[in-house]
């Protein structure tokens, strides 16, 4: 990765309690590049009116650069623009698809298959899903190693599964679900796909159509983009079966006071005023990291995360969740030292300058599945170098030191 990339990252310049930053927090939420807030600042200072309404040039202008962002949006995941409806992230995404999965496809007695690694967000909304319409929720299991135990999750499809949701990489144990396979089975029985895509597609080339889901769903804020912004890709034939989650202005063909009739995707999903300003900010990063490669921001994860994963497993009082192989890992590697606390250690971490999560970060069932409450982790991306993981990994022997 060109050292210079960092450099397009303003926020990486400041110091914390004195000490450099060193931002080991990505999985969470990533930094800004100039390039992504310019494009929005310059959206505000030159072209900003309203979407889908106005016929004056400005409105029209608007209009243009809201729709060139969500083509770049839909190339990037192999996608046609029709396909990518803009959400606030990946949470609204999920409830989306859960929503209007429950109004659609989800019968009283049916079956919703999640597992037992996901992130809150791509869990509740599927635990209201199925209270609401009297269905049951069954989870795959997690194997010791931190994968996805697929003669479970084999076991556990049958004809009344009608939905499997589930994350393509986790955002604690790192681990890659092989998304086409599990698609390729759940779609033998009939079930549709619904990929939590959070902690992938920043990460790593990701064409919807290989991957084999139905609905994808992701953030912006993740991929260097702006918050309040990210998608829900979905297969152009299911997008016109699903009912919208928010309805009013904009999102319908003609109003009467007693019914009305809905747009066609993605308008039908895009109701009231959108992030106009912030789907701009995701398309400049998406050109950003175009730019750099997908493949070539995947080996500079891969590189930093075998550095890290190396190192602390080379120490016997770290034990580290998830695959050890860092080729088949996402960015990141959550971790414990024996008999402390994981806000302890962030804390301390963080008056040497080191931003880590402390947590159970969104996942609840997942650690209580290894029997923790918590676990530190330190996630990378693009603006990250060895030599920042080698002052995390001095500065965690120190906090060892402090307090075994
Ligand atoms: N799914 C996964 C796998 C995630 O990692 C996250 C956010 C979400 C869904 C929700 O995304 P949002 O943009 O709608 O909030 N994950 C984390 C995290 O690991 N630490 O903070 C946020």
């Amino acid at each position: 990765m060109d050292a210079r990339i960092r450099n397009d990252f303003p926020i990486l310049d400041r110091t914390v309690h004195g000490k450099p930053l060193v931002y080991l927090d990505s999985a969470a939420t990533s930094m800004k590049p100039r390039a992504v807030i310019e494009a929005e600042a310059d959206f505000y200072r030159e072209s900003y009116a309203n979407v889908r309404r106005g016929v004056y040039a400005l409105a029209a202008e608007a209009n243009e650069r809201y729709e060139e962002a969500r083509a770049k949006v839909a190339s990037f995941i192999g996608a046609q623009p029709g396909e990518v409806v803009f959400t606030r992230g990946t949470t609204e995404a999920l409830n989306l698809a859960a929503w209007g999965l429950g109004e659609t496809v989800v019968e009283p007695g049916d079956e919703i298959l999640v597992t037992e690694m996901e992130h809150h967000a791509n869990l509740l909304p599927w635990q209201e899903t199925a209270r609401r319409r009297g269905a049951r929720l069954a989870a795959a299991v997690v194997t010791p190693s931190g994968e996805l135990d697929l003669d479970d999750l084999r076991a556990k499809l049958s004809r009344r599964t009608k939905v499997v949701a589930l994350v393509h990489v986790s955002n604690v144990l790192g681990t890659v679900n092989p998304v086409a396979e599990i698609a390729a089975e759940a779609h033998r029985v009939g079930a549709i796909v619904v990929l939590d895509a959070a902690q992938s597609v920043p990460h790593m080339p990701v064409d919807v159509r290989e991957l084999g889901a139905d609905l994808v769903a992701f953030s912006g804020h993740k991929m260097l983009g702006p918050t309040g912004i990210g998608a829900l890709w979905g297969r152009a034939d299911l997008l016109a079966e699903l009912p919208p989650l928010l309805t009013g202005g904009e999102m319908v063909r003609e109003v009467w006071l007693n019914w009305a009739t809905w747009d066609e995707p993605p308008a039908r999903f895009e109701g009231g005023t959108p992030p106009i300003a912030q789907a701009i900010g995701l398309g400049a990063a998406v050109d950003y990291l175009t730019r750099i490669g997908m493949e070539a921001v995947r080996r500079h994860g891969e590189e930093l995360t075998a550095l890290a994963l190396g190192e602390l497993l080379a120490r016997p009082h770290v034990t580290v969740y998830g695959p050890h192989d860092p080729g088949v890992r996402g960015a990141l590697v959550a971790f414990s030292l024996a008999g402390i606390h994981p806000h302890d250690v962030a804390t301390l971490l963080d008056q040497e300058g080191i931003a880590i999560r402390g947590g159970h970060h969104c996942a609840q069932p997942l650690h209580r599945r290894f029997g923790i409450p918590a676990t530190c982790r330190a996630s990378f991306y693009v603006y990250n170098t060895p030599e920042e993981v080698k002052r995390f990994l001095s500065a965690l022997d120190r906090v060892w030191e402090a307090l075994r």
